[in-house]
């Protein structure tokens, strides 16, 4: 893949296209250039903390995702099952915003962090900013699209990916993960949301 993305950049290069070169060095770089699904992603406040896009051209979906103005550190990041980002819906059980765009978006009764719709960390720098990209196999753009949407949701805490190791035990004597980290990984109220769009 990138031997032939280097052939099309010289290519172009030969060829006196500038536009064409640059389109090609945004490529190699991971920007995709005719995204099939793009989201604004906004704060329950409606502040605009970041852009995503979908590129699934050249096989599995690569997802990008640049975020500014958020807390440092690593913050779950996952497709949710419902189109709908709205602030004034809560969680009744935690009082997250977002509880509208509803749990992890999954097409086959799995668990976390077996779901259609996860993704790994987003990691946020010092300034608060944060780029992150991920190829995943595990979904088709036209199911993004689905009746009732889809939504991406930036969470307040790092996601665990559920991967609670046995030595660590539960009150009640259970080992490994409970029902709470198989759900979302503890990755914590719901920051930001934005919604999938096609361009
Ligand atoms: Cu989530
Ligand atoms: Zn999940």
């Amino acid at each position: 893949m990138f031997r032939i993305r280097q052939l099309a950049l010289a290519v172009a290069v030969g060829a006196g296209g500038t536009a064409i070169a640059a389109a090609a060095a945004a490529s190699a770089a991971g920007d995709a250039q005719d995204p099939q699904a793009t989201a604004v992603i906004k704060t329950a406040e409606g502040a605009t903390v970041g852009s995503l896009t979908v590129d699934a051209e050249n096989g599995p979906a690569r997802v990008t995702i640049k975020a500014q103005g958020l807390p440092p550190g690593y913050h779950g990041l996952h497709f949710h099952q419902t189109g709908v980002c709205d602030a004034n819906s809560k969680d009744p059980a935690t009082g997250s915003p977002f509880f509208s765009a509803g749990p992890h978006l999954d097409t086959g009764g799995h668990e976390h962090a077996h779901h259609t719709g996860d993704l790994p960390d987003l990691l946020i720098n010092t300034d608060g900013t944060g780029t992150a990209t991920a190829v995943s196999d595990r979904f088709q753009v036209d199911q993004l699209f689905d009746a009732d949407g889809t939504s991406v949701i930036i969470h307040a805490n790092a996601d665990n990916q559920s991967n609670i190791p046995d030595r660590y035990t539960a009150p009640d004597g259970q080992k490994g993960p409970d029902a709470d980290t198989l759900k979302a990984g503890d990755s914590g109220g719901r920051t930001a949301c934005g919604i999938l769009q096609k361009p």
